[in-house]
């Protein structure tokens, strides 16, 4: 993953990519990520990136200019960029999305908006793919684009280390996870269940994907339509249906 932001607040990035996971994979060099910030790019003596609405009406619009000449200068090469605004009106991100953006060869250019929006020229002459993390009403694109580099970082071979494969989490299965427990055997008068401790390991992941597939039919139903379920799921889910009251 190559990805560049352009923000008018940098720093944000720089205090979440400098712990954990991302800080070590910037550090080997698994993914490259670099953060510019948009007043740079601004051509008068004050910096300016807002200005008042065409039309009226509250609230300041982000100037064109700046995010244009951003992207130019730093990628020329419009075949060789994938240009992504982040917006409240762009195509739901989820897990599919971050597969495919993990398989981009393109560089990554995110796209922050503050203020009220960004004028509608950057969508229409700049902007390659317009992406929202979700249906609510927020202050900046920031939160949504390091939204979009963790769970895509994360899919680039090695950013988990070995110990543990992207394939290996819960959600890529396409279902909820099971619960998780650790010690001690009694927290609060609640008991680990006793398979866990049973060493069984085929009744343990017996055990799991029941719960699983418990989780997701009651909480989120409809990710079950998205997969294909086996054979032994049809008669965990018909062993579930049975114990319900
Ligand atoms: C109209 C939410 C405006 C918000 C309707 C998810 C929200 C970027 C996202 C807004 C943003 C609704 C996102 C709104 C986002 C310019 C600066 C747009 C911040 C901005 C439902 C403010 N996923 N929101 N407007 O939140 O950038 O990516």
């Amino acid at each position: 993953m190559k990805c560049d932001v352009i923000t008018i607040f940098p720093e944000i990035f720089h205090a979440y990519l400098g712990e954990g996971i991302l800080k070590r994979a910037l550090e080997k060099k698994l993914i490259e990520i670099r953060i510019h910030n948009l007043r740079d790019f601004s051509k008068d003596k004050h910096k300016t990136v807002d200005d008042y609405p065409y039309g009226g009406g509250a609230g300041m619009v982000m100037k064109p200019e700046p995010f244009f000449s951003a992207v130019e200068t730093l990628y020329p090469e419009r075949a060789k960029r994938r240009v992504i605004m982040l917006s409240p009106a762009g195509n739901k991100f989820d897990q599919d999305m971050a597969a495919e953006l993990s398989r981009e060869k393109r560089k990554l250019i995110l796209l922050c908006g503050r203020y009220e929006a960004i004028d509608e020229r950057v969508r229409t002459a700049l902007v390659n793919d317009e992406i929202s993390v979700g249906d609510y009403i927020l202050t900046g694109g920031e939160l949504p684009a390091l939204v979009i580099i963790d769970a895509v970082a994360r899919l680039i071979p090695g950013v988990l280390g070995d110990e543990r494969s992207a394939e290996e989490d819960s959600f890529s299965s396409g279902i909820l996870d099971y619960p998780h427990y650790t010690r001690p055997p009694v927290f609060m008068g609640i008991e680990v269940p006793e398979v866990l401790l049973s060493g069984n390991h085929k009744e343990i992941w017996q055990w799991r994907r029941k719960e699983a597939l418990r989780r997701t039919l009651e909480r989120r139903p409809e990710l079950l339509e998205k997969i294909r379920l086996s054979d032994e799921d049809y008669t965990l889910i018909r062993e579930i249906k049975g114990e319900r009251q």
